[in-house]
C-alpha cells in the first residue's frame, strides 16, 4: 500500500516536471516583446528611438536598419496622398507594432525628419488609425530623393477627418528619429 502511495506521489511529480518544462519552452519560444535582446543593426541605420522605451540596442536607443524593421511586422496600406492623383500602395511598419516592440510607454512622440523637420505626434494615433511607417511605395523602396526611406502615412481615404492640415503635417517624410515622451 505504501509503496503503490510512492509510486502514484513519484509520478504525479513527474507530471508537473514535464509540464513546467513545457511551459517554459512555450514561454521561451514566444520572447516577451518589451523584454526580449534586441540585436544591434547590421546594416545601415534608417530609424532611432529614443526616449521612453523599455528595450534599446545601442546607447540606450533602439536602432534599426531596414530588415530589422521589416522584421517588425510588413504591412500594407493604400490610400491617396496629397501630391498624387490616385490611390497610392505603400508598405512597411505599423506605427503601433513599432511602439509595441520597443516596449514604448509615453504619450507624445517627437518625429524628426533628415531635413530637420520636427512634429509631435500624439500616440494615440497610433492605436486609432493604421499609420504607417512606410518604406515601400507602388513595389519600390522609397529612396531619400524620393520622400524616402520612411514616411509616416495616414490613411486618409478610410479615414476623412485625417484630411485635416495637423495630420497633414504629421505625415513627416524622411523620417530618421522618433523620441517618445
Ligand atoms: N520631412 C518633412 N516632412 C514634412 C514636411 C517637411 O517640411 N519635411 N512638411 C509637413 C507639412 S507641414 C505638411 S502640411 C505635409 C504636406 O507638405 P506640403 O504642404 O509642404 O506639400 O507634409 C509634412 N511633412
Ligand atoms: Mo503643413
Amino acid at each position: 500500500m505504501i509503496e503503490a502511495k510512492n509510486v502514484q506521489s513519484v509520478n504525479c511529480s513527474i507530471l508537473i516536471r514535464s509540464l513546467l518544462v513545457l511551459l517554459l519552452a512555450v514561454a521561451g519560444a514566444v520572447p516577451d516583446a518589451a523584454t526580449a535582446e534586441m540585436k544591434p543593426p547590421a546594416g545601415k541605420v534608417i530609424l532611432t528611438l529614443g526616449g521612453k522605451i523599455a528595450r534599446t540596442n545601442v546607447d540606450g536607443t533602439a536602432r534599426f536598419d531596414h530588415d530589422m524593421l521589416l522584421a517588425v511586422g510588413l504591412t500594407r496600406l493604400s490610400t491617396s496622398n496629397q501630391f498624387e492623383t490616385g490611390v497610392q500602395d505603400y508598405e512597411g511598419v505599423l506605427l503601433k507594432d513599432l511602439l509595441a516592440y520597443v516596449g514604448a510607454t509615453g504619450t507624445r512622440l517627437l518625429a524628426t525628419a533628415l531635413d530637420g523637420y520636427t512634429v509631435e505626434i500624439p500616440v494615440d494615433d497610433a492605436g486609432k488609425y493604421p499609420v504607417l511607417l512606410a518604406m515601400n511605395w507602388n513595389g519600390k523602396p522609397m529612396t531619400v530623393r524620393n520622400k524616402g526611406p520612411i514616411w509616416v502615412i495616414y490613411p486618409i481615404d478610410q479615414f476623412p477627418e485625417l484630411k485635416e492640415e495637423r495630420f497633414s503635417a504629421r505625415s513627416i517624410w524622411q523620417l530618421s528619429r522618433i523620441d517618445v515622451k
